[in-house]
């Protein structure tokens, strides 16, 4: 934070508008994050950058420069919209080039993303109503199966083998476990639910639910349970209403994380902070979504997750006020179908759901 005189707060925000329609959404989350500044007096010092994206990559050869880090590193948050374009280059290149660079030099190893079913949008589970289906999935951010540690032997070959390593550190494990015993703490329900593998997967997956059972102990007021990966994909669909704080692996979250909001109706309205609670580094905001090459650049993309990762962002940096007033403003305007894109049954383009909801900031 910038101490400008007065009572006026100034945050430095690094914008990374990325690729396909983090260019659309992105400018939504700015032009509802910029209202909500005025309105609760702080203000935003916006730096825009154009790398950690496809086009950059193809001028440069890169996904970003080689000052990446001092460029965006004293910023006091990153407001990112999207990254990857397989036709342009290939996923895994444009994600560990981006993403996955930010997320570990940054040490963002808690990935917070909220679930919850909103007011006004079809849910395609019958019987469920708002509040009805409203948790956390926190999913670990730094290593587990995105280890990147491999290699091939005999390629092309009909002997071609390929590996590819996870890694389970106890200090990785032990700090989400903190972070997701934590928060559940927080909660009303005081409950945690943590994902594994363990009989198929049997040494990683069996090391992280002895440091689960090892952590509880720290949280006597905390009730926990344990699942396998696979019926806890069937719980998500069948009862995601038991659920309160769901703590994973890398992988594990992120498939979690798209299962648990396309029960409530739609991704298109799943935020995400990739977080450093340590605040050492900025943290990173960003939809749960991808770039959606399929239809950028048709104005129809539903920037609901972007303009609600802007409200994790706030309440991070401290703009709890405001951080809660984007969320009620998104809960006013869904019910509405003319404000409401169309991926969520709507009939509204990007701008117009986007200027719904700065306006609804009350
Ligand atoms: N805003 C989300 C985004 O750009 N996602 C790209 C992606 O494929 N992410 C995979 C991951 O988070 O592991």
């Amino acid at each position: 934070m910038i101490a400008t005189g007065g009572n006026e707060r100034t945050y430095r925000i690094a914008v990374i508008p990325g690729d396909g329609i983090g260019r659309e959404v992105v400018p939504e989350g700015l032009r509802v994050l910029e209202a909500a500044a005025r309105k609760f007096g702080f203000r935003l010092h916006l730096d825009e950058f154009d790398f950690a994206s496809c086009d950059y990559y193809l001028k440069h050869n890169k996904m970003l420069p080689e000052d990446w880090k001092e460029r965006i590193g004293s910023h006091d948050a990153i407001f990112f919209g999207a990254v990857g374009w397989p036709e342009k280059v290939p996923d895994h290149i444009s994600l560990w080039g981006s993403l996955i660079q930010f997320r570990r030099e940054f040490d963002q190893y808690a990935n917070l993303r909220p679930v919850r079913l909103m007011p006004g949008i079809p849910c395609p589970l019958a019987g469920r109503a708002p509040g009805d289906i409203d948790f956390f999935v926190v999913r670990e951010n730094t290593e587990g199966e995105y280890s990147s540690i491999g290699g091939s032997i005999f390629p092309g070959t009909h002997r071609e083998v390929v590996i590819q390593e996870t890694i389970m550190t106890r200090i990785g494990i032990d700090r989400i476990l903190k972070f997701a015993f934590e928060l559940a703490q927080k909660r009303p329900r005081k409950h945690l639910t943590s994902a594994t593998k363990s009989n198929g997967i049997s040494i990683t997956m069996p090391y992280w639910d002895t440091r689960v059972e090892e952590m509880a102990k720290s949280f006597p007021d905390v009730t926990w349970d344990k699942y396998h990966i696979d019926i806890l994909a069937a719980h998500f669909v069948l009862n995601p209403d038991r659920f309160n704080v769901v703590v994973a692996s890398n992988l594990f979250g992120d498939i979690l994380s798209d299962l648990g909001p396309a029960c409530t109706g739609t991704i298109g309205i799943a935020p995400s902070g990739n977080i450093n609670p340590e605040r050492l580094f900025p943290s990173l905001f960003e939809p749960v979504h991808g770039s959606a090459p399929d239809i950028a650049g048709r104005g129809i993309a539903n920037p609901v997750a972007q303009i609600w990762s802007g409200a994790m962002m706030l309440d991070h940096l401290g703009e709890t006020e405001a951080g809660a007033a984007i969320v009620r403003a998104i809960e006013q305007v869904l019910p509405h179908k003319q404000l409401r894109t169309p991926d969520m049954g709507g009939t509204a383009n990007t701008v117009t759901a986007g200027k719904a909801i700065a306006d609804a900031l009350t």
